[in-house]
């Protein structure tokens, strides 16, 4: 049995020395150490072996069974290296190429705006309160002191839509009575953010499709003076810079007094140009003192509550900031108008 060992084990070693591949080297295994192998039956005859022999065999079995297994081992990491020298010399690896770059996702820049936006209200206290973007009628215009055929409704051109009474919200305005319905009788301080849309000739200062920004506050003793303290403050923090702002009485049938601000145009510093219509000012919110009628709709008593609202127009804050001649380039979805912000 011993002689049987040594010539297996020679014989095994020159066998392994030919051989390269993963398979070959199993068909190997398996012939040389495998079960049925000479050296693995050498463990089992043990039994018929005489009480002499049998140690020197057993150990004899083993030494074959470590001297193989690390053989095989070795030979492995061979195959390995030699493997990877091959593929070195032939497979060229050409480091000068320019990297593939990764493409990275950013946000909208009406969607940085408009975050900022919702900062600057949260540091004063006002919450994000999300309203619907389709309406009824009354609480787009009705609940706004519009009654049916008013000629006020006029000034939003609307989209309708086959079901009688719904309309897709010419503004943000309708959330306010939704919000004052909600918290009745408490006092309120919200922002509610969201898409509008109006049936209008498309501009470079208007679009059919545009976000606002609507503000309310009602309470007891709020007053036309902390609408203005809250927007001018708001302003400045927007911009960073004591630009030039203005309130101009206007109309709107849910605030009175009613107010719109205006910045003074960033994109011809006041002189006039297409943007701004050639006045030098760029409107960005409608506000105003919420009006007794929208109150009482909203469940409060005109005599106890007051209120301001406002509604702004972040993609005209945008243009502001970064000082974009034409609203449309928000929507056309050109990256290399994206990749900018
Ligand atoms: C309103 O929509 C009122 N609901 C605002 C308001 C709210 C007044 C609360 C009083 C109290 P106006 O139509 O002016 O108002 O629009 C408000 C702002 O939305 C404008 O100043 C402008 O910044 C923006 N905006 C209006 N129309 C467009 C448009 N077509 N494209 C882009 N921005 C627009």
């Amino acid at each position: 049995m011993l002689e049987k060992l040594d010539q297996i084990e020679k014989q095994a070693l020159t066998a392994l020395e030919a051989l390269e591949d993963e398979e070959s080297l199993l068909q190997w295994r398996a012939e040389y150490l495998g079960k049925k192998s000479v050296v693995m039956d050498a463990f089992n005859v043990m039994r018929e072996l005489s009480k002499e022999e049998r140690p020197l065999v057993g150990k004899r079995a083993n030494q074959v069974r470590h001297a193989l297994e690390s053989a095989l081992e070795e030979r492995r990491a061979q195959a390995k290296q030699t493997a990877l020298a091959q593929a070195l010399e032939t497979e060229q690896i050409d480091v000068t190429l320019p990297g593939r770059p990764q493409l990275v996702g950013r946000l909208h820049p009406v969607t940085q705006t408009m975050r900022r936006i919702y900062e600057i209200f949260g540091q004063m206290g006002f919450q994000v309160y999300r309203s619907r973007e389709v309406e009824t009628d009354d609480y787009n215009f009705t609940y706004l002191n519009m009654p049916a055929h008013h000629p006020a409704r006029d000034m939003w051109d609307t989209f309708y839509t086959d079901h009688e009474d719904v309309v897709l919200r010419t503004h943000t305005s309708p959330g306010q009575v939704h919000a004052m319905r909600e918290y009745c009788p408490e006092p309120i301080r919200v922002i509610l953010p969201g898409m509008c849309f109006r049936y209008e000739q498309v501009t470079a200062r208007s679009e059919m499709q545009f976000t606002q920004v609507e503000g309310l506050a009602v309470g007891k003793d709020i007053s036309f003076g902390d609408l203005k303290g809250t927007l001018s403050d708001f302003a400045r923090r927007l911009f960073k810079s004591d630009v030039g702002i203005r309130f101009r009485a206007s109309h709107f049938p849910f605030t009175e007094p009613s107010a719109e601000m205006d910045m003074e145009c960033f994109i011809c510093s006041g002189e006039g140009c297409p943007v701004c219509k050639h006045t030098g000012w760029l409107e960005i919110l409608g506000s105003g003192v919420v009006h007794p009628n929208v109150l009482r709709y909203g469940g409060y008593d005109p005599a106890e509550f007051t209120g301001f609202a406002f509604g702004l127009g972040p993609e005209r804050i945008t243009m502001l900031l970064y000082q974009i001649g034409d609203i449309r380039n928000f929507w056309r979805n050109d990256l290399r108008f994206l990749e900018q912000f």
